[in-house]
């Protein structure tokens, strides 16, 4: 059996939109009330998947969930005097952000050798609170196969759980044994601490990790106030390399120092606050970015076009690949649609690291998978969506049948 990362991208859904419904994620709550471009971010997240395959690399996606939702609606009792904002939460195509779908667990980590993956409650947004029902549904199709994943529900409510998006795995190749790093945040500061280290800690207790390979980091404060609300916006990991921001960790020599230990020969690649600061780091995503292990063996980091337009970051990059640090490549994606509302490369996609035969084959993608789900995309996806149009029964009526064409086309109609 061969293990391998898998990219699970979530498909921008067509209901796409704007509404500023993330407080603490400041590119969601500037871009409030713009025009959105579904179709637009549906085919600039499929052209990210064809590169990472035509790179060599297994991709699978997870499909939008039922937008507008009426069970969301119907639980809030919603009619005509309801707060817009809870209106609109329930259009959000916040589930292509995959990286909050699930917290994973390789095997080679486990007590019983088999995959685990614990849906995220996303508790801390309203908007996203209403995803994991649909979201384990999914899971449970995608890795139905007993004998090699152990899907869970979610963590108690009372602790936030935002998944993948704070945790890192370090291992010498992503099939080896590996020490899983969870980043958590603390209450208090300005913006909502999402992921509570409760919530990390029940996580590690129920995919059976050994106490010795896990680690509980907490994430500097300051980062959050400056708007890294999930980790993944100020770090990234991949085998052996850390790719962080100086300021991403509340105790930055200790964490390194704690990951060096257990995991000898990690490397860690930090990006001066003197060079990119904070603020800079989160408008360019930078640390958003994924990181790659394409066959050749040459990590690749692939970063949105944001990080191409500001001049500290792209000369931080030049710098690092003239250098002969662990990361040769960088490759730059459109994802616009998605950045707007706060959510780069690394945000649409969840790592699974298993045997692509042992996942239920309708998702995974394939070059023809993917100029057919382009076909529907371009069919049926709304060319444009305003913050006036949310709400609007017609464009619900354009939206759901979208989503019916798509589950069609992929053989997936018991989703709907
Ligand atoms: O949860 N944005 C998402 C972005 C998630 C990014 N994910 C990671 N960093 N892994 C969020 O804040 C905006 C939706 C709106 O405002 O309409 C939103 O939900």
């Amino acid at each position: 059996m061969k293990l391998q990362e898998i990219n699970f991208d979530g498909l921008v859904g067509p209901s796409h939109n704007y509404a500023g419904l993330s407080l603490g994620n400041l590119a969601a709550t500037k871009n409030a009330g713009d025009t959105s471009y579904p179709r637009a971010a549906a085919l600039q997240g499929i052209a990210k998947m064809r590169g990472n395959m035509d790179a060599g690399l297994a991709q699978g996606f997870l499909l939008p969930l039922p937008r507008p939702n009426s069970r969301w609606l119907e639980a809030l009792a919603a009619d005509e005097t309801t707060d817009p904002g809870l209106i609109a939460g329930a259009w959000s195509a916040s589930s292509m952000w995959t990286a909050n779908a699930a917290t994973v667990s390789p095997a080679p980590d486990t007590a019983d050798g088999k995959c685990h993956l614990t849906v995220a409650n996303l508790v801390s947004m309203p908007h996203r609170s209403q995803e994991w029902p649909d979201t384990l549904a999914q899971l449970k199709l995608a890795f139905a196969d007993e004998s090699t994943f152990a899907v869970h529900g979610p963590v108690p409510a009372c602790f936030g759980d935002e998944g993948a998006a704070n945790h890192m795995r370090f291992a010498d190749e992503h099939g080896a044994p590996g020490l899983e790093v969870f980043v958590y945040g603390r209450s208090g500061g300005k913006f909502p601490a999402r992921q509570h280290e409760q919530a990390s800690r029940i996580v590690a207790r129920k995919h059976g990790l050994d106490p010795e390979r896990v680690l509980f980091v907490e994430q500097n404060p300051d980062a959050i106030a400056a708007g890294a609300f999930h980790n993944d916006v100020v770090a990234v990991a991949n085998e052996r390399v850390l790719f962080t921001h100086e300021l991403a960790f509340a105790d930055r020599q200790g964490t390194y120092d704690a990951i060096t230990a257990k995991c000898p020969g990690a490397q860690v690649v930090e990006v001066p606050a003197d060079r990119v600061s904070l603020s800079e780091a989160i408008t360019s995503y930078l640390f958003n970015a994924q990181l790659l292990t394409p066959p050749s063996g040459e990590m690749t980091l692939v970063v949105p076009e944001e990080c191409r337009d500001s001049v500290p970051v792209w000369s931080w990059l030049q710098d690092m690949l003239a250098g002969n640090g662990p990361i040769r490549h960088v490759k730059v994606v459109d994802v616009r649609q998605s950045m707007a509302n706060g959510g780069g490369p690394a945000c649409l996609r969840l790592r699974v690291v298993a045997d692509p035969a042992k996942v239920d084959p309708r998702f995974m993608l394939t070059q023809a998978k993917a100029e057919a789900m382009e076909g529907v995309i371009s069919a049926y996806w709304p060319d444009q969506i305003d913050a006036t149009d949310i709400g609007n029964e017609a464009l619900a009526d354009t939206i759901r049948a979208a989503r019916t064409k798509m589950l069609d086309l992929l053989d997936l109609s018991e989703l709907t």
